[in-house]
C-alpha cells in the first residue's frame, strides 16, 4: 500500500483561513445589496450562466470539504497505480472556474500519479484566456495548454487532448470542477486491476449561485447511477442492487451510462474502443455513444463511491451553439443510427424531427459501423436485457395497434397526453390530430395495456372519471386490472375492470369513463390511425 507521504501532492494547499467566502465548500451568499454589486452580479450571470461575482469572491485553493463514507476515508490504495494526464477543455470559461479546477487538480492529486494537466482551449475570445493564462500556468510546471485554432466542439476538443496526453490513464474533467481529497485514488485503482473499466466520480453539485459544494441535492447522491431515456437523454436514477447498502470499500457501482465529463479510462483502452466519434459536433450525444459502445464492446462502466468531485450545474450554455439545437439531434441520430439496432425506432418516434434526413442529417456513419463490427460487439438486445432492463420497449410482435388515437365525431380529434415530463397523474386530453406522433403516440399491446411511451413509459388508466397516465406495471409484474383495456369489434375501448368505455367529452375537451353505449359516435375509435409519425 502507499503511504500517506508517498501520495503527496505536487503543490500543497496554501493556508486558508477558515472563515474566508466558501471554505470547506460552504456557500457564499452576496449580503452587499448596493446597486453596483447588483449590477455586477447580474453580468456575471448574464455572461457564464452562474454567478461569477461569488465565483471571484472565493479563494482559488479552498477546501471543500470531505464527504466520502468513513470507509473510504480509511481505505489505503495498493501499488502501483497507473498516472494520468488530466484534460480539462474549455470555451470561454471563467477564469475563476477554470484556476479552481487546475488548483484543486494540483493539490489534491498525487504527484507521483498525476503526469500532466492538459487544458484545451477550445477556440475562446475572452481576452483573459490569452497570454494571461499562458503566463500563469508556465509557473504550475506541469500544466500545458493546446490552443484549437476554430471552435471544434467539446468531442474533438478532448480527442484532441487526449492525442497529446503521456499519462497511462486520460482523466477528463470539465472546466467548472473541484475535487475532493483523494478522489483520483479509487478510479485508478480500479483500471490498474482490470483496464477495460471506465470510472467515473460521484459528482458533487457545487450550486451555480452560492457555490456550495454538496452532496444533498437528492439527484446526484452516491446512491444514484446513470440511465437513459428513448429520447437518448441522461438521467440520473437510485441504483438498483442493493440500495441503501454500503458499498464494500473496495468495490464500485456499475452504471448504465455516465453524464460525461467527468471519467478516467485506460489511454490504451480509448484507442482500442474507438475513442470518440470524431464527427459529433459541439455538444451532445458523446457520453450515450460511450456509454453503449463501453458496455457493448465487452467493457464496464462504474462509479467510485470513494471519488468525489464538484461540478457546477448550470441550466443554459453560456455559450453558443454553432448549429443550433440540431446538432445535438445530429449526434444523437449517429448514435440510434450506429448503435441502437432496431430499437432506433423508438427514437425516431420521440424525436420526429430525427427521421427526415432532409431536416436532420447524420453524416457518413461508415467508419463508425466499420468500429462496431471490428470490435465485435454484442447488439443493443443484449444491452437492455443485462445493463438496463429498466428501458423497456413493448416488442412489435405484441403491438396490436400503435399510432394515433382518433374519435369518430368529427374525425379531427385525437387522444393528446400534453406531458412531456412523463409525470404521473396527468389527464388525458383530446386535441386536434396532427399526424406528429409525440403526444399523440399510443400502443395497444397484446396485454391489454395502451401504453404512452415519450419521455417515459406510461400506461392508460382511469382515475375518478378521468383517464390519466401511470407508470406501467408490466414487465416487472403482471398487467394490473385497472391497466387492461378491450377494443372491441366495432370500435369501442371497453375497460373490463369497471365495465365502462373510453368517451369523449366534447365541451370539456378531455376523454373519460362511462357507460358503454350502442348509439352515438363519442365511444368510437380508430385506433393506430396515423402510423404515429
Ligand atoms: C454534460 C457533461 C459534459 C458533456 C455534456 C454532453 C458533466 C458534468 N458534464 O454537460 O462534459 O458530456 O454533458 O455533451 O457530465 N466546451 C468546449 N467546447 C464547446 C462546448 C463546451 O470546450 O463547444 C467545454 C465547456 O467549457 C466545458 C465542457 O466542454 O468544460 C462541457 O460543457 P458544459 O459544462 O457546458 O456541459 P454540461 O456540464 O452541461
Ligand atoms: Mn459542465
Amino acid at each position: 500500500f502507499y503511504t500517506e507521504d508517498e501520495l503527496a501532492p505536487l503543490f500543497e494547499r496554501p493556508k486558508v483561513d477558515p472563515s474566508a467566502p466558501g471554505e470547506y465548500g460552504k456557500a457564499y451568499k452576496v449580503t452587499d445589496n448596493s446597486a453596483e454589486v447588483k449590477k455586477l452580479v447580474k453580468e456575471g450571470w448574464d455572461k457564464h450562466a452562474f454567478n461569477h461575482y461569488v465565483c471571484q469572491k472565493i479563494s482559488l485553493h479552498r477546501s471543500v470539504g470531505d464527504k466520502r463514507d468513513q470507509e473510504c476515508k480509511v481505505r489505503k490504495w495498493r501499488k502501483p497505480l497507473p498516472d494520468t494526464s488530466v484534460i480539462i477543455i474549455f470555451h470561454n470559461e471563467a477564469w475563476c472556474a477554470l484556476l479552481r479546477t487546475v488548483h484543486s487538480v494540483l493539490e489534491n492529486s498525487p504527484k507521483i500519479l498525476l503526469k500532466e494537466i492538459i487544458l484545451v482551449d477550445d477556440a475562446s475570445t475572452l481576452s483573459n484566456l490569452g497570454k494571461e493564462l499562458t503566463d500563469y500556468v508556465a509557473k504550475l510546471q506541469i500544466v500545458k495548454i493546446i490552443r484549437l485554432p476554430s471552435r471544434a466542439g467539446l468531442i474533438r476538443a478532448r480527442l484532441a487532448g487526449a492525442q497529446e496526453a503521456q499519462g497511462s490513464v486520460l482523466t477528463f474533467l470539465d472546466s467548472h470542477c473541484e475535487c475532493a481529497p483523494h478522489w483520483l485514488e479509487p478510479m485508478l485503482e480500479r483500471i490498474a486491476e482490470d483496464n477495460t473499466r471506465v470510472v467515473c466520480p460521484v459528482i458533487e453539485v457545487i450550486d451555480a449561485d452560492t457555490f456550495a459544494m454538496s452532496l444533498t441535492t437528492a439527484r446526484y447522491t452516491s446512491e444514484n447511477t446513470g440511465i437513459l431515456s428513448w429520447s437518448l437523454g441522461f438521467n440520473w436514477a437510485p441504483r438498483k442492487i442493493n440500495p441503501g447498502q454500503p458499498i464494500k470499500n473496495d468495490e464500485a457501482l456499475t452504471s448504465a451510462t455516465m453524464a460525461g465529463g467527468l471519467f478516467a479510462m485506460s489511454r490504451k483502452y480509448f484507442y482500442h474502443l474507438g475513442s470518440y466519434d470524431n464527427d459529433m459536433l459541439v455538444w451532445g450525444g458523446e457520453n450515450i455513444e460511450m456509454s453503449l459502445r463501453i458496455w457493448m464492446c465487452g467493457g464496464s462502466l462504474e462509479i467510485h463511491p470513494c471519488s468525489h468531485v464538484g461540478h457546477v450545474f448550470r441550466k443554459r450554455a453560456p455559450y453558443s451553439h454553432p448549429g443550433g439545437s440540431d446538432v445535438i439531434t445530429h449526434n444523437n441520430k449517429r448514435v440510434a443510427e450506429v448503435w441502437l439496432d432496431e430499437y432506433k425506432e423508438q427514437y425516431y418516434k420521440r424525436v420526429p424531427r430525427a427521421r427526415a434526413v432532409s431536416y436532420v442529417e447524420a453524416g457518413d456513419l461508415t467508419a463508425r459501423i466499420k468500429l462496431r463490427h471490428d470490435l465485435k460487439c454484442r447488439n443493443f438486445q443484449w444491452y437492455i436485457t443485462n445493463i438496463y432492463p429498466a428501458l423497456y420497449a413493448t416488442p412489435k410482435e405484441d403491438i396490436l395497434k400503435g399510432g394515433e388515437v382518433l374519435n369518430n365525431i368529427t374525425s379531427k380529434y385525437c387522444l393528446d397526453s400534453a406531458n412531456p415530463d412523463g409525470k404521473v397523474g396527468v389527464k388525458m386530453t383530446m386535441y386536434v390530430c396532427h399526424g406528429m406522433g409525440v403526444n399523440q403516440d399510443f400502443d395497444l399491446t397484446r396485454n391489454g395495456e395502451i401504453r404512452h411511451s415519450y419521455s417515459k413509459e406510461l400506461c392508460l388508466q382511469p382515475s375518478g372519471n378521468s383517464i390519466v397516465t401511470y407508470d406501467c406495471v408490466f414487465p416487472k409484474k403482471a398487467v394490473p386490472p385497472e391497466q387492461k383495456w378491450l377494443l372491441t369489434q366495432d370500435g369501442h375501448i371497453y375497460h373490463p375492470d369497471s365495465n365502462l368505455c373510453l368517451t369523449y367529452n366534447i365541451h370539456h375537451l378531455s376523454a373519460g369513463l362511462l357507460k358503454c353505449v350502442k348509439q352515438g359516435t363519442s365511444q368510437i375509435w380508430v385506433f393506430g390511425h396515423k402510423d404515429g409519425y
